[in-house]
């Protein structure tokens, strides 16, 4: 069998696109992009026509993916573990629906909040769903969970969470490959009913599922992804998930682990082996990354302090675990003098010299300045680092979508100017439907859209928007007299300043599309060329 030496989230789509995969729909959001990248770049999903294009966001991926399945195909959906919450509606139903051909949900969490706005732990929004969950510890089991998921999903006609945490998505290693499957032929749901939700047929299928929790335990009891490894020494009994069983191996490289260690990685919980750990042991560790979430099971409303991990200090409560902090709930000494010194500073991210974003956020800050400071409610993107110094130019930034809604909330309590700032994809993201709601409203605000042709802070991905801003507003009822659209160079400062200041005084919605590529993009001739085919306005 061929070897590769692959990243994590590589390992993902290439034991997807082995296990016979017709498609992977995704939203950009690190640490989960490079799955979906290696499925675009890769020759033989290119030659098989596997569907690789991203979507508008996460729930329109999730559904999509749902389709797929539906139809036969085994499908797989990725994501950031905020991106799970967008899709939600989607996912959660989809457990009562099932899944005809495979489907996988790939959500990579991101513990220590690396590049993200919180460290959500997705095991949670599976048990809530009620589905299996696989977990790898490393990039092979990443590659072997993601083949046997489709199986798994096939099997109890459910939709399999593949969860993943970002040291294991960004860190790269040898991967053995198995069988490559042929693609599922078109074959519709066995119950043809089974994926309309009407009450009637929902309280079936609810019930199902109730009833199929027996079956995922035993197979989690059964998988070869959860083992029991004897140990002499009974006075702890050490359960670990996932990537943390690597940092617990790291503590002891050259000598045996004297612990009985149970280590996991289908769930739901394997209840015998559980069992067994717990009454032969002492005491309990359970070291998982994330959420304290199998500690808390094992602990109970009664909080059983024969268990511990996160919950009772042994690990940090939050943030990313590493071999020293795993090492030293096992009772290790560490020589702190490698510690990194006060000296050293950190190093903030900053917006690229040249990016359009800078250009806006001058003008707006010379518009705004009269009015002081407070006024402009912001998205996610590149341009949420216009929060920092120099700029200081934006007052929040809470998810994907919120300024326009945030901005139209601020307006309808009568506090002026309320001006909202998106990026062109968070936009198509989710923007668009809270911009119909201040448009119904006719809500007094200014939204900037800073157009830069692509997705730029997860990496310059293609972006839904690509070309279609204007009109999606006016489609949405925005009075085109107050839509405008100008590159923010220099020689337009002024003019943008001008204009801002005197759409202040029109009391309804405004669209200002500041636009100019995204520098970080001049070297794609592919997208350079769309963009003069558009021949758009700035
Ligand atoms: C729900 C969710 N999905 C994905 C992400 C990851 N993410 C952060 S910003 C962003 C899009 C940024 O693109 P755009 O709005 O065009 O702004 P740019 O970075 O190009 O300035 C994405 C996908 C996220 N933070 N939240
Ligand atoms: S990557 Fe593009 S959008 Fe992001 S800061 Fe750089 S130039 Fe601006």
């Amino acid at each position: 069998m061929q070897n590769l030496l692959l990243l994590g989230a590589e390992a993902i789509a290439q034991g997807a696109l082995d296990a016979g995969l017709s498609g992977v729909y995704a939203y950009p959001g690190t640490p989960s992009t490079e799955i979906t990248e290696y499925v675009q770049h890769n020759k033989s999903a290119r030659e098989r026509k596997v569907h690789s294009q991203w979507s508008s966001n996460e729930k329109t991926a999730m559904e999509a993916a749902l389709g797929m399945s539906y139809a036969g195909k085994r499908a797989l959906v990725c994501m950031k573990h905020v991106g799970l919450n967008v899709a939600a509606d989607a996912f959660v139903n989809s457990a009562i629906t099932g899944a005809n051909g495979g489907l996988v949900v790939a959500v990579a969490d991101d513990p220590s909040m690396h590049s993200s706005q919180n460290e959500q732990d997705s095991r949670f929004y599976a048990k809530f769903a009620m589905i299996p969950v696989l977990e790898p510890s490393n990039q092979q089991e990443a590659y072997d969970m993601t083949y046997y998921g489709f199986e798994l999903s096939e099997k109890f006609q459910v939709p399999v969470l593949l969860r993943i945490t970002t040291r294991l998505s960004h860190s790269r290693s040898g991967v053995k490959r198995a069988k490559e499957l042929q693609e599922n032929d078109i074959k519709l749901p066995n119950d043809m009913r089974q994926f309309v939700l009407l009450p009637v047929i929902a309280k079936r299928r609810y019930k199902g599922l109730i009833e199929s929790q027996a079956k995922f335990e035993e197979d989690a009891e059964k998988s070869n992804f959860n083992y029991y490894k004897e140990g002499e020494d009974k006075s702890l009994g050490i359960v670990v998930c996932g990537i943390a069983h690597n940092y617990l191996i790291e503590n002891y490289v050259d000598k045996e682990i004297p612990y009985p260690v149970l280590k996991l990685g289908q769930y739901p919980l394997p209840r015998t082996k559980v069992h067994k750990i717990f009454e032969e042991c002492e005491k309990i560790l359970v070291i998982e990354e994330g959420y304290p979430i199998v500690e808390e099971m094992l602990k109970g409303y009664l909080a059983n302090d024969k268990v511990k991990g996160r919950l009772d200090g042994t690990l940090p409560r939050d943030g990313e675990l590493n071999p020293k902090l795993v090492g030293k709930a096992l009772g290790f000494k560490f020589d702190e003098t490698n510690e990194v010194p006060d000296l050293v500073m950190g190093r903030p991210p900053a917006m690229c010299v040249g990016c359009g974003h800078i250009d806006a956020y001058i003008a707006l800050n010379e518009a705004l300045g009269e009015f002081g400071d407070g006024h402009v409610f912001a998205d996610i993107g590149c341009y949420t680092l216009g929060a920092l110094e120099p700029y200081s130019a934006i007052n929040t930034c809470v998810d994907m979508g919120a300024s326009i809604t945030m901005a139209k909330g601020a307006s309808d309590a009568g506090f002026q100017p309320a001006i909202a700032v998106i990026g062109d994809s968070t936009f198509t993201h989710s923007g668009m439907t809270g911009l119909l709601d201040a448009v119904s409203e006719k809500s007094n605000i200014i939204v900037l859209i800073s157009d830069n042709f692509t997705t730029g802070m997860t990496g310059q991905q293609e972006s839904q928007a690509f070309g279609k801003i204007e009109d999606i507003c006016k489609g949405i009822g925005v009075d085109e007299e107050h839509i405008f659209i100008l590159n923010p160079t220099k020689r337009n400062k002024q003019k943008l300043i001008d204009l801002i200041k005197e759409e202040m005084k029109y009391e309804g919605v405004t669209v200002i599309i500041p636009r100019r590529q995204c520098v970080q993009t001049v070297k794609n001739k592919d997208l350079g060329q769309r963009i003069r085919e558009l021949n758009l306005k700035c």
